[in-house]
């Protein structure tokens, strides 16, 4: 993973709520409207250019309004625009198809998400292959404007579609030793052409303690900007847990397996000395190879400050209560 340092140039911010607020209204309007050319109008409407050759909404694939409804208390935070769909979907980590951030949309744009099926198994009592489909429907589709860091020190906010990891870990029933929640990723290399490589270990995992899985800021996210996911944000499901570095967001799951101990994961196992099991956001902490105080948003000039679970501090950090906060990345 690298980094590149911004020059320390002040950035012009966009009023955040009124912003957010009217694309609430114009989303609200488009699922009224409910076609594609209403949705394409809504993105050339709202968002800002792109600096690359932006994937714009239009011409995405999945061009489709996903139901959506917007949790109270998830708004945009103070001061902080969410990114525009061009920025989210066109600056990505998803290494089964490039390790570059620029190249990652192109290569997946064919990605083929239907059919898609979700095994859930392990210590549960009602262990469940759902048709993607289907698990879509374990519960209402909610909008979730989250803050999302990379451990590389960039970070996003990004209108998130999804729900609560929750609802699916009640429906499937863990029994009483489940303590680890563990996530892994399609692979296929003939769908996922870099898994042709050894970049990394294939597949991708990732894991959670089941009472960070449980928690209510936990989402499996299946669309952003009320569409579905792109291919390159890890269509059709992926994992959100806002307060951890985004390594922790695995992709295009197509398997969840509930378990007694601690998981292997796939950047834990490779560079232990560089990324934790736990990877809460710390700016307290830095990587070996940079510092983790700051961080560049994408789309401003000037680094943030970087919070301590990521701003979400309020909500979790009692899941922590006793652990040494500075030994977990
Ligand atoms: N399967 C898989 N999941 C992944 C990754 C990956 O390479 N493969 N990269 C992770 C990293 S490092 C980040 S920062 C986020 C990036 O998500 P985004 O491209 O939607 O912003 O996805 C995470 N999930
Ligand atoms: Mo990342």
């Amino acid at each position: 993973m690298l980094i590149k340092k911004s020059d320390d140039i002040p950035g012009s911010e966009i009023t955040d709520e009124k912003l957010y607020n009217n694309r609430r209204k114009f989303l609200r309007g488009a699922m009224l409207a409910g076609s594609v050319g209403a949705t394409g109008w809504l993105y050339r409407t709202l968002n800002r250019p792109g600096d690359t050759k932006p994937q714009s909404a239009e011409n995405d694939p999945a061009g489709e309004i996903a139901a959506g409804e917007i949790a109270e208390g998830y708004r945009t935070p103070e001061g902080e625009p969410a990114n525009t769909f061009e920025e989210i979907a066109n600056y990505n980590n998803f290494y089964e198809f490039s390790t570059s951030k620029q190249a990652v949309a192109v290569r997946a744009k064919n990605f083929i998400t239907r059919p898609w099926t979700v095994e859930v198994s392990g210590l549960v009592h009602k262990p469940k292959t759902f048709d993607i489909d289907d698990l879509l429907k374990l519960a209402p589709l909610e909008e979730r404007v989250y803050r999302f860091r990379c451990v590389e020190a960039w970070s996003m906010v990004i209108p998130w579609m999804g729900f609560p990891l929750r609802a699916l870990i009640d429906a499937v029933e863990p029994l009483g030793e489940a303590r680890y929640v563990k996530f892994i990723t399609l692979y296929d290399p003939k769908r996922m052409p870099n898994q042709t490589t050894s970049v990394l270990p294939w597949p991708y995992i990732e894991g959670l303690r089941l009472d960070e899985a449980r928690h209510p800021l936990t989402l499996l996210a299946t669309g952003l900007y009320g569409r579905d996911l792109p291919p390159q944000n890890g269509a059709p499901v992926r994992l959100v847990a806002p307060w951890k570095y985004g390594f922790k967001g695995v992709k295009s799951i197509v398997q969840i397996v509930f378990v007694r101990d601690k998981p292997g994961t796939t950047w834990a196992d490779y560079a232990p000395n560089e990324y934790g099991f736990y990877a809460n956001v710390n700016p307290q902490v830095d990587h070996p190879r940079w510092s983790q105080k700051r961080e560049r948003r994408i789309g401003e000039w000037s680094m943030r400050k970087t919070l301590p679970f990521n701003g979400y501090a309020d909500q979790v950090a009692s899941l922590y209560s006793g652990m040494d906060l500075n030994r977990q990345f």
